[in-house]
């Protein structure tokens, strides 16, 4: 038993519940992973009582030579990763790094001089984006003109001809390109041409596919974009947290907006996690499991379309699929909500060109990284789907809906995770 059962028994009945969830359940939201025991290690150790604003070598705190031995790792291995110039490994999150590269780039101390907001370009939250690439009620949305583009309505992919054309038109300072419910390959060489095109500066959200970019399973951002911002857990498996990557001629505006612009003291045990994370990212291992990644993906999303589901933008490149449940006749709220009572775990959300609102939707976005983590492979995509089609075909029946969870838990124990956790009971 860990210490925390005997001091803090509901604190530790929720931790012990939720490792139980995710050890009996099938997790398959795409933004989700499971990390190793040495990154859950460095997450829960001392450097938590740390402070340290600033960087390495220049703190506003005594003491700190041993975070900066982490810190330096971490930015070197994040650096070699992704073969970077520079790296800011302090961002809290990946809303926080873009924050901080928007500031970075566009300089908001200038703005009083300028007559009008910036215009900054994004992908439209309902067609894959991110409430920080410009949604209305978010920061982006508030201290930018905000000019979004979307997905073709025939292919349901990037149309790059038609996204130059409004760029021209609307002339952005700023073009971020990203999504977070995006199934096919991004090419951000033609990102990088038009921005230039139109002058504009490119930031490149890599947080879902930073793991298949790592290990060079899809193009990489860093050679086009001025600022590449990141999430460390997702596809790369690391702690929740944020990354800035960036050309030397930005690094001094990045680092500056990160702190003191943007955050104060640093989550030093988090950036010690990060280098370990970063550490086994640099494992030539780390590779076939991001290709086993995209193998189960398109294994899912080929069984589900034999199921009768379909497929938005035809199926996937990536760790992600986007599933258009209007076929089944049901949404994606309340698939969500069946699939949950079967143990397995998904997210609804929006198709392009949704008639629902966001918060029912008409689709599930399924990923793969966490369920390849723990060593399953298509065989066991193919009865994944097959279960998800029976949870909804039988949506009425909640006997056969038990009946699933079941098979769900018998898949999962052949697949074990965190067993010295459970066993510890907390
Ligand atoms: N909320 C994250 C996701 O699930 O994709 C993006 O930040």
């Amino acid at each position: 038993m860990g210490i925390i059962s005997k001091i803090d028994p509901e604190v530790a009945d929720a931790l012990y519940s939720e490792t139980k969830r995710q050890s009996e359940n099938l997790e398959l939201i795409a933004s989700e992973n499971f990390v190793s025991q040495p990154v859950l290690e460095a997450m829960g150790s001392i450097m938590t009582n740390k402070y340290a604003e600033g960087y390495p070598g220049r703190r506003y705190y005594g003491g700190c030579q041993f975070v900066d031995v982490t810190e330096k790792i971490a930015r070197d291995r994040a650096k070699e990763l992704f073969n970077a110039e520079r790296a800011n490994v302090q961002p809290h999150s990946g809303s926080q790094a873009n924050m901080a590269a928007y500031f970075a780039l566009l300089k908001p101390e200038e703005w009083p001089e300028q007559s009008k907001k910036p215009v900054v370009m994004g992908l439209d939250l309902s067609h894959g984006g991110h409430l920080t690439h410009g949604h209305p009620i978010n920061f982006s949305g508030v201290f930018f003109n905000m000019v979004h583009y979307t997905v073709d309505p025939e292919t349901e992919q990037f149309d790059y001809k038609q996204i130059l054309e409004q760029a021209k038109q609307c002339q952005p300072q700023l073009i971020i390109a990203g999504a977070s419910a995006y199934p096919r390959e991004m090419d951000f060489m033609k990102f990088k041409e038009i921005a230039d095109e139109v002058g504009a500066f490119l930031v490149v959200d890599m947080a879902h596919i930073a793991g298949l970019v790592a290990a060079g399973i899809h193009n990489s951002p860093v050679p086009y974009a001025d600022v590449v911002t990141s999430t460390t857990h997702k596809t790369l498996r690391g702690p929740r947290g944020g990354l800035i990557l960036c050309t030397k001629d930005h690094y001094k505006s990045v680092n500056r907006w990160v702190f003191p612009g943007v955050q104060g003291g640093p989550l030093e045990h988090v950036i010690a996690a990060k280098a370990v994370a970063f550490g086994e990212a640099l494992k030539p291992e780390f590779k076939t499991y991001q290709e086993n990644i995209v193998i189960n993906a398109k294994a899912l999303a080929e069984a589900l379309t034999e199921q009768g589901f379909r497929m938005v933008a035809g199926g996937t490149d990536t760790h992600l699929m986007l599933v258009d449940l209007r076929p089944k006749n049901i949404t994606g709220k309340d698939a969500e909500e069946l699939l949950d009572k079967a143990g397995i775990t998904v997210n609804k959300n929006t198709i392009p060109f949704d008639p629902e609102k966001p918060f029912i939707a008409s689709g599930l976005r399924l990923g793969t990284p966490s369920l390849t983590t723990r060593k399953m492979g298509p065989a066991e995509m193919k009865t994944i789907a097959r279960l998800i089609d029976e949870v909804i075909t039988h949506r009425d029946d909640p006997q056969i809906i038990d009946k699933i969870q079941q098979q769900v838990k018998e898949l999962t124990s052949a697949f074990p995770l965190y067993l010295n956790l459970l066993e510890r009971g907390y």
